[in-house]
């Protein structure tokens, strides 16, 4: 036992499970698994190498983890309604990995590919210049339009223009509805393959919440901790046609053998993803961002585009003398995690003016909307500093013990 084999790494162990429970977690992107999911991933599963596919491996004793793979294929398809002309990698690390490996299958080295700036919501592997998609591809980006909306004219402008090889869909920090179907048409139209990046909404995509990118796509790429609500991982869903190359390019091409207490973990959240409680709570998910944006809105706060129709949504905090960093401070000494975050048109991610803020995790926690006005209350109280940071904080720990992990 940890306890008493390593006290000094127990004791961090249970300080972050305090931190945790004692604190409102706001960073979309997190959540807070089941047990089975924590137990999954300490199984003994994390002692086999299984380089390879099913049936096709690089060492022996595989047979099971066979069987665990080949079982969380039939359970991603479950959950996203698809049949058996999608064929699902399991073995991703995580979503950069994937994005890159779907990236290598799809296009060579110097092609040109699409995707949403960094700054406008996108994400790094989208074509930013510091990230090996950036460096590797020659890469013409989108963004929003003025009232914070993705610019559907520009994407397929430049689609004409460019003639890109890949069309990246997807976002870190958007709010809105993404039109996969016009994203769908504009590709078809320039022959590019579409890559539909649905980390953060994936969760939606699979109670109903969200439109479904698959009838569009080529490829689907999703996280597997955001509001799938499972393990830190990756899956790339693809179309039969591209099982080769995009398995291939997983491994060997970015990856070596996969996390195989990770693939156990992910079917396990992807069973709990085929159930109507799941569906259930990410309707909830839904409503309490609408409600918690509606009540900030209320407290004179400018959100960009003016709501959510998602998970998240990102204050604007511009010209109200208060910086995204120092936003996030003044809610992290009141207990209260959200992230800074650009917000269109800032040209710096360190020195940004938005915070983003979700409802995964809260709504994990059992929160529904009344309890999303006392967040509103509270996230107001500290960034404002309305009031002294002990007392807000003492009410965030009590709503937190109320809504306990
Ligand atoms: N870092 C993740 C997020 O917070 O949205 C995306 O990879």
């Amino acid at each position: 036992m940890l306890k008493k084999s390593f006290p000094q790494m127990y004791r961090l162990l249970q300080e972050e499970e305090r931190r945790q429970n004692l604190t409102l977690d706001l960073i979309p992107s997190e959540n807070i698994v089941s047990a089975d999911v924590r137990e999954a991933l300490g199984s003994v599963f994390t002692n086999k190498y299984s380089e390879g596919y099913p049936h096709k491996r690089y060492y022996p004793g595989n047979a099971i983890c066979d069987e665990v793979e080949i079982l969380g294929q039939a359970l991603a398809r479950k959950v996203f309604g698809l049949d058996e002309s999608w064929h699902i990698n399991m073995q991703p690390y995580s979503g950069s990995p994937a994005n890159i490996a779907a990236l290598m299958a799809l296009a060579e080295f110097g092609d040109t590919i699409m995707g949403m700036r960094l700054d406008q919501g996108g994400h790094l592997t989208h074509g930013h210049a510091v990230n090996f998609s950036g460096r590797a591809f020659n890469v013409v980006s989108y963004g929003v339009n003025g009232r914070g909306f993705i610019d559907y004219g520009e994407v397929e402008r430049l689609a004409r223009e460019h003639q890109p090889k890949v069309i990246i869909c997807g976002a870190t920090a958007y709010s809105r509805t993404i039109d996969f179907k016009r994203f769908g048409a504009i590709a078809k139209s320039v022959h590019a393959y579409l890559l539909a990046d649905v980390s953060h909404i994936a969760g939606l995509v699979a109670s109903g919440d969200h439109p479904s990118p698959f009838p569009y796509a080529d490829v689907v790429m999703t996280t597997t901790h955001k509001t799938l609500r499972g393990p830190r991982g990756g899956l790339l869903l693809c179309r039969d046609a591209l099982k080769a190359q995009i398995d291939k390019a997983v491994f060997p091409g970015v990856q070596g053998g996969p996390h195989n207490n990770e693939t156990f973990a992910k079917a396990v959240a992807l069973k709990e993803a085929t159930t109507a409680r799941f569906k259930t709570y990410q309707h909830h998910v839904v409503r309490n961002a609408a409600a918690l944006a509606q009540a900030l809105m209320q407290n004179n706060f400018a959100i960009v585009s003016g709501g959510t129709d998602t998970h998240l949504f990102l204050l604007d905090l511009r010209g109200t003398g208060i910086t995204g960093t120092q936003a996030e401070q003044r809610l992290e000494r009141a207990g209260i995690i959200a992230n800074r975050n650009t917000v269109p048109g800032d040209t710096s991610p360190f020195y940004p003016s938005g915070v983003r803020m979700g409802t995964p995790a809260l709504t994990t926690r059992g929160m529904k909307e009344r309890a999303m006005k006392q967040v509103a209350e509270l996230i107001t109280d500290a960034i404002r500093e309305r009031r002294p940071v002990a007392a807000i904080r003492n009410d965030v720990e009590a709503l937190c013990r109320k809504f306990s992990l």
